[in-house]
């Protein structure tokens, strides 16, 4: 049964959030981390999510809602939250923004956990940390998709990730290598999506650091 996926709305603020209760995941990121080629890639759908060279362009929440086995079956969101870090846009804009993400991952009972993406050709950034601090504040289920992999040495894929790990504080295991490119990564980010939207919230897996 192939996976069916649609968007289906945009919210710019809290009060449009879908009152259907399904569990949701977030990605979190930078701009041009790659969040919206990780829902193609994941969901095996081009195009669903927009890709762009131009970073800022999502100033939305987008939500897409997923079937893993067709309609009949259960489902879920992703939520595609705006990526931070991007320097054209302006103060006001980029205090809007963090306080929707604030908001929302700090009052969202339906939300069961965040991937936070990190592009692992770089350490994270000081915005990486504090992204990461408020997932920890806010007691989240998170897991980290270090994206980009195809862009450097096979060889040094697992010593980039565990980098990423170790700046993050995070165990390795909770750090997956991903690429939209050639598909790495793809089916573990699968399997914890489905896992993590499947678990009532108070069975999600708890994170290394919180164990
Ligand atoms: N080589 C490579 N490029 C990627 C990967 N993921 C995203 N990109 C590229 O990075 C740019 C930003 O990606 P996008 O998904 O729009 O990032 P977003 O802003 O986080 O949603 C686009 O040009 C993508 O094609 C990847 O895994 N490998
Ligand atoms: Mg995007």
């Amino acid at each position: 049964m192939p996976i069916i996926a649609e968007f289906v709305l945009g919210v710019a603020q809290l009060s449009q959030l879908p009152t259907d209760r399904l569990p949701e995941i977030a990605l979190a990121g930078r701009s041009n981390v790659g969040k919206s080629s990780l829902i193609n890639r994941v969901l095996g759908r081009d195009g669903l999510a927009h890709t762009s060279n131009t970073p800022g362009r999502t100033q939305q929440l987008n939500f897409y809602r997923v079937w893993p086995e067709g309609k009949a079956g259960p489902a879920f969101y992703l939520v595609d939250m705006p990526g931070y870090g991007h320097a054209e846009v302006s103060l006001s804009r980029r205090k809007e923004w963090g306080r929707l993400i604030d908001e929302y991952l700090s009052a969202r009972p339906a939300l069961r956990g965040v991937i936070h993406l990190i592009d692992m050709r770089h350490p994270p950034q000081p915005l990486d940390l504090e992204m990461s601090g408020w997932l920890r504040h806010f007691d989240h289920n998170f897991v980290v998709v270090a994206t980009k992999a195809d862009k450097i040495a096979k060889t040094k894929v697992a010593e980039q990730a565990l980098q990423v790990a170790e700046r993050l504080n995070v165990d390795s295991s909770d750090v997956l290598a991903f690429s939209a490119e050639n598909g790495l990564g793809r089916d573990a980010v699968w399997r914890w999506m489905r896992e993590t939207a499947a678990q009532a919230p108070e069975e999600a897996p708890q994170p290394r650091w919180r164990r």
